[in-house]
């Protein structure tokens, strides 16, 4: 029967989070209606992504096609079908996106009591080597009273509501959570729904993976340089762990989500901040991170006590199986009680 029910009455991604609201009886629907408008939004994009090697919608902006209609670049138009669908969702109030240097403020007829953090289109520079990318979203409740202002998205990422990212890749999965465990579905493109394929996601206590650009090995600080160090050279005779780097932020959390281990994006010389964002790449991966059991840490403390100073601060990032970013921040506290 369990078979026969899977296929019969299928557990959507609007139902699951019908579901969640109907524990909220003071709910008034409107994060409901607000996560219909983004997942249409991964709709879009998912099929844009697939047709972009077709549809030459991965060359460079300026490009015309066969119409002589100007090219938008795919990371261009993921930013406009999803600006659209949360203005046309009237739930969204300030939203901030990789793509738009200034918050953007929705008018007064269509405002709502959320505010939307997002990446349209993140690893957008693998696209045209087919490599796996991803919308990546966070959403924050408007503060009381608020008329909407950049103050109400410049709060610790721990005070979001939902968190979620959506990969396109072999298949086009959206990973969410609305504060009560973290859930993944999967497109099945003949209905046109994600159907959730990943209930109640944990993420491994500890993982044989580490995930880290070895390029910048050079300019890293010593807890991260001893970290990498005995992951290939164990000390205690464990055997070494494996080292995985896509490159792309979603399709590398994905798999530390699902196989464990631990992702990282250090600071080094170069970059004293890393290079990854703290509002719409560190704080929805660590919140989805932390509701799959696993943890994340900034090389200083929770990356989700950040309390972020402007919309485009960067951090620091490590985050995946709870033992393994355990042993990262003892290499940091020991570094700074030797300071
Ligand atoms: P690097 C992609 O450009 C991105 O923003 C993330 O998706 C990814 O994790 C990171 O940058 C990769 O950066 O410096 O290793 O190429």
């Amino acid at each position: 029967h369990a078979a026969d029910a899977q296929r019969t009455d299928l557990m959507t991604i609007t139902r699951y989070v019908l579901n969640e609201q109907s524990k909220h009886p003071e709910a008034r629907g409107d994060l409901t209606i607000l996560l219909s408008h983004i997942v249409l939004g991964c709709k879009f994009v998912c099929s844009a992504v697939n047709k972009a090697g077709l549809a030459k919608l991965i060359g460079l902006a300026g490009d015309t096609n066969i119409q002589g209609e100007e090219q938008k670049k795919l990371d261009v138009l993921s930013n406009d079908v999803f600006i659209n669908a949360l203005k046309s969702s009237g739930r969204a109030n300030v939203l901030v996106s990789e793509e738009n240097e200034e918050p953007i403020f929705v008018e007064a007829s269509k405002r709502g009591r959320y505010c939307v953090v997002f990446d349209p289109l993140d690893g957008s520079s693998n696209i045209d080597c087919g490599v796996s990318i991803g919308t990546i979203f966070g959403i924050y409740m408007l503060q009381e009273g608020s008329e909407g202002t950049v103050a109400d998205v410049l709060k610790p990422g721990k005070n979001m509501v939902a968190a979620g990212y959506c990969m396109y890749g072999s298949s086009c999965t959206l990973v969410l959570s609305t504060g009560t465990g973290a859930n993944g579905f999967t497109l099945d493109p003949s209905l046109g729904e994600f159907i959730l394929t990943h209930p109640n996601i944990k993420i491994p206590k500890k993982g044989k993976i580490y995930s880290v650009n070895e390029g910048n090995a050079k300019n890293w600080d010593q807890p991260t340089t001893s970290y990498v160090e005995k992951a290939k050279f164990p000390i205690d005779g464990s055997s070494p762990k494996s080292l995985r780097y896509i490159g792309s932020m979603v399709a590398d959390v994905h798999r530390t989500l699902l196989y464990g281990g631990i992702f990282m994006y250090p600071a080094d010389k170069k970059s004293p901040n890393g290079k990854l964002r703290v509002l719409y790449e560190v704080f929805p991966m660590s919140f989805l991170v932390e509701q799959a059991g696993g943890q994340s840490f900034t090389g200083q403390g929770r990356a989700l006590d950040i309390v972020p100073k402007n919309i485009h601060e960067r951090s620091p990032i490590f985050l995946g199986s709870y033992d393994d970013v355990e042993e990262i921040k003892a290499l940091y506290s020991a570094a700074e009680v030797k300071k």
